[in-house]
């Protein structure tokens, strides 16, 4: 794996702007331990709630990334930038045509040490960015692995992106997706609520990515940081 301003995340809470939380609430989540926030949302991002919520969060010393998933949301000010690519969907605008719009709008700001490219594999048929981009959830472990050579030989893309948000993977699937992922970084999002399943998913993944629980249950958000600094 190939160095790079994320390389030494281990856990990441993923916060959505559109999505309201307490000054309390925040400062937990900072000073849990967790490697980063990365900031990012399927629907209702705005510049203005971007902001803001990059804002809250700067007060704090850990990462700060931005996914970005809309124009009207790039701002400017994050300590580093994903762009995600959805691989496994026919719609070339999630593949390459918002990217394209993207920088043929803002490519001469891009800071580009510190933007990386993730390329998403969405296998939760439920989840909004599933459905927004129609991606073909129904992949069987073969299809999986072609996607993930696909992103890591081919395209060298520096996140491999493993996205069952809002349920619980496969993780023999992540296993098998771990041994087959030479250079990029793999990330896991999708359903981690307890200790155990934060645990199993960072045995694979270089990198695990903990969302909806935040606004459901902070404790238990919480407690999946410890489970992945004892593995470290
Ligand atoms: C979403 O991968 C993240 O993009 C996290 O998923 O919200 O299910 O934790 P959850």
């Amino acid at each position: 794996m190939s160095s790079t301003w994320f390389s030494h995340w281990r856990h990441a809470f993923k916060l959505d702007p559109e999505k309201e939380l307490s000054d309390e609430m925040l400062d937990a989540l900072c000073t849990s331990g967790t490697d980063a926030i990365i900031v990012g949302g399927s629907s209702g991002v705005t510049f203005e709630n971007t902001v803001d919520l990059m804002a809250r969060i700067r007060r704090y010393e850990l990462d700060c990334a931005l996914e970005v998933t809309t124009l009207e949301g790039a701002v400017p000010g994050f300590d580093g930038y994903f762009v995600p690519l959805v691989l496994n969907t026919d719609k070339a605008e999630w593949i390459i045509g918002k990217q394209i719009e993207g920088l043929r709008e803002f490519g001469s700001f891009v800071p580009w040490d510190e933007t990386a490219a993730q390329g998403y594999i969405i296998l939760n048929e439920e989840a909004t960015a599933a459905k927004v981009t129609e991606a073909h959830t129904d992949l069987d472990e073969a299809g999986v692995i072609s996607y993930v050579q696909m992103a890591d030989r081919l395209m060298r893309l520096p996140v491999i992106y493993i996205e069952y948000s809002g349920k619980f993977g496969d993780m023999n699937i992540l296993k098998r997706v771990r041994d087959k992922v030479e250079h990029g970084q793999l990330f896991y999002g999708g359903g981690i609520d307890t200790v155990d399943k934060a645990r199993e998913a960072a045995q694979w993944a270089h990198t695990i990515v903990v969302g909806n629980i935040v606004y459901t249950d902070l404790n238990a958000a919480l407690s999946t940081v410890e489970a992945v600094k004892q593995s470290k």
